[in-house]
């Protein structure tokens, strides 16, 4: 069995949909933790392109990019889509889901008196717009392409479309099948664990 190690900063961010993806496959892995001043210090000349999350395979190898390794990691781990095309279409939602992370993004980086316009704009437009669209390739409590079963993907945007619904007050039963996802998910015993046990952490 390899061995990994993660690195990213001390919050969800970036790095949870990877941290719940070990969760759920029950692989060991290193989960190192750093703050602003640490990752400029020590960690940030050793990633490959001066960013995080990256993950460290066999001590050797580095990996960028958070949905690239979640997508790497699932693919190793049995939850991969069910062929070539199953796994482009995964691909494919996946890169809508870089879409709705940006515009976090761009909120997490505002001025307090832009944030309070952004995150209104978020929860009455980009949701009521992005929401709709990605349930259409949910099919059963699945992304389409895994042939009805787990996938990273769904792991992934679990994790976000959760994140989104508690901090914006989006009601789930509005999209009724991203919330069968993210029931059917979330009461995955280990997923249950890791969210009950994980640091807490604000963001
Ligand atoms: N597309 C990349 C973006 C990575 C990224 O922007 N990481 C931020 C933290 S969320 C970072 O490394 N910031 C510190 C820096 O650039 O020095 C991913 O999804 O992993």
């Amino acid at each position: 069995m390899a061995s990994y190690r993660l690195y990213y900063y001390d919050v969800r961010g970036r790095a949870e949909n990877i941290r719940l993806l070990f969760a759920q496959a029950g692989v060991k892995y290193e989960d190192i933790r750093f703050g602003k001043e640490e990752w400029t210090a020590k960690y940030k000349s050793e990633a490959s392109f001066g960013r995080c999350p990256f993950l460290v395979v066999d001590g050797t190898t580095k990996i960028s990019g958070s949905a690239n390794i979640i997508r790497y990691l699932g693919e190793k781990f049995g939850m991969a889509g069910k062929d070539e095309i199953g796994n482009a279409l995964l691909g494919g939602t996946s890169d809508y889901l870089d879409d709705l992370i940006a515009h976090l993004t761009t909120l997490f980086f505002a001025s307090d008196e832009e944030k309070v316009k952004l995150a209104a704009e978020f929860k009455e437009k980009t949701v009521p717009q992005m929401f709709p669209v990605l349930q259409k390739h949910v099919k059963d409590g699945h992304f389409i392409g895994s042939n009805g079963k787990l996938s990273w993907l769904d792991i992934h945007a679990f994790n976000l479309i959760n994140d989104i619904s508690k901090r914006f007050c989006v009601n789930l039963a509005d999209y009724p099948e991203l919330k069968k996802l993210v029931d059917e998910v979330g009461s995955l015993p280990n997923i249950k664990k890791w969210i009950e046990t994980r640091p807490k952490t604000d963001a």
